[in-house]
């Protein structure tokens, strides 16, 4: 460990679309804030990095339903959050957010580099579409009868009931959120990250980790072994960060994109030497998440950094599993009085 000269650490940036949980700040942020703390107490040169994640889908259908703005959503919850932290006494160096001009010029130009570079496979696909509402869906947006259990209410990414994960062509009888009516199937170009091209970079790079916790490092493995496919970094969407291409009207990031971006602006904004925390060898980078994020910070981020290849990588990635309040799992946690605001 001495052998670094300074620490970049983060913990995971919160959804915008709901206050801070119990589980989130014993799992993620309490753990990143004593580690910082002992750092720092050793004399240590960090950054303790977080900020809200402002973008994606789940923020736009809750400003549909509460008939506000996506914006109006996550100003509300962006205030809230960070009251939080500073009341729990969570000492980020910063708490950002996604929807600053600051990230959305980071995202876009990080975007740019590896589009200019020849990284992303372009392929057209096909979506559904809702012709009234004129807009392509996301697979959230569109419900219909689970094909395994028939559940009639099933979404088309994944069915609540049985718990298969679907995608929007499996649903029977789809039926869109937005108007009701049954969408039709159009084609529309997106730009995929090509994870399958870029897995032997990734293994040799995770094999190098076989010291990270086990529920991280058998996660990554597992993924490894399945093989892993191009994942699409752009959508057909109207919240987020825009595309920057001149054929990509009416797209954005990939939250998934975008979010862990976040982390490079939220240190731009808080120091001008920023590039020593991000592209310096001698700069440990740690992430603090919770377990559902594992292959978007152990995977798909790394991938994106190696593919800019100025950064350095992720050196480690703390995940907590679940907490358990009274002998309970509380990850599932709607009966208990555990929001925090
Ligand atoms: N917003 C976590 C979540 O809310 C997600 C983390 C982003 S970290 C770059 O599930
Ligand atoms: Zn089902």
């Amino acid at each position: 460990m001495n052998a670094f000269k300074r620490h970049t650490v983060t913990a995971a940036l919160p959804y915008a679309n709901g206050p801070v949980h119990i589980g989130h700040l014993a799992g993620c942020y309490l753990p990143a804030d004593i580690y910082v703390r002992y750092l720092k107490a050793r004399g240590r040169d960090v950054v303790f990095i977080c900020g809200s994640d402002e973008h994606g889908v789940p923020i736009t259908i809750r400003a549909r339903k509460e008939g506000i703005t996506p914006q109006q959503v996550v100003d509300k919850y962006h205030f809230l959050m960070k009251e939080s932290f500073e009341k729990f006494g969570i000492a980020f160096s910063i708490y950002s957010r996604t929807s600053s001009e600051v990230h959305h010029k980071t995202a876009s130009d990080f975007f740019k580099k590896l589009y200019d570079k020849g990284v992303f496979d372009e392929s057209v696909t096909e979506q559904y579409y809702d012709e009234k509402a004129q807009q392509f869906l996301a697979d959230r947006y569109i419900t219909g009868t689970c094909p395994n259990c028939q559940n009639p209410n099933a979404y088309g990414d994944q069915c609540e009931r049985c718990g298969t994960s679907l995608s929007p062509t499996d649903l029977i009888n789809p039926v869109s959120a937005l108007s009701g009516e049954k969408p039709v199937l159009r084609e529309t170009k997106n730009w995929f990250l090509p994870l399958d091209k870029l897995q032997p970079k990734i293994e040799a790079y995770i094999n190098k980790h076989s010291d990270w916790k086990p529920n991280v490092f058998g996660q990554c493995q597992s993924w490894l072994k399945q093989g892993l496919h191009p994942r699409a970094m752009t959508r057909d969407l109207d919240w987020g960060v825009k595309v920057p291409l001149k054929d990509a009207e009416n797209k954005v990031l990939y939250v998934w994109f975008d979010a862990p971006i976040g982390y490079i602006s939220a240190t731009k904004e808080l120091t001008k030497d920023w590039e020593k925390y991000w592209k310096d060898k001698e700069t440990r980078l740690i992430h603090f998440i919770g377990k559902d994020n594992i292959v978007f910070h152990c995977i798909i981020f790394p991938a994106m950094l190696m593919s800019d290849g100025e950064y350095i990588l992720p050196d480690n990635v703390p995940a907590n599993e679940f907490l358990n309040l009274e002998g309970q799992k509380i990850s599932t946690s709607r009966n208990w009085a555990v929001w925090l605001h």
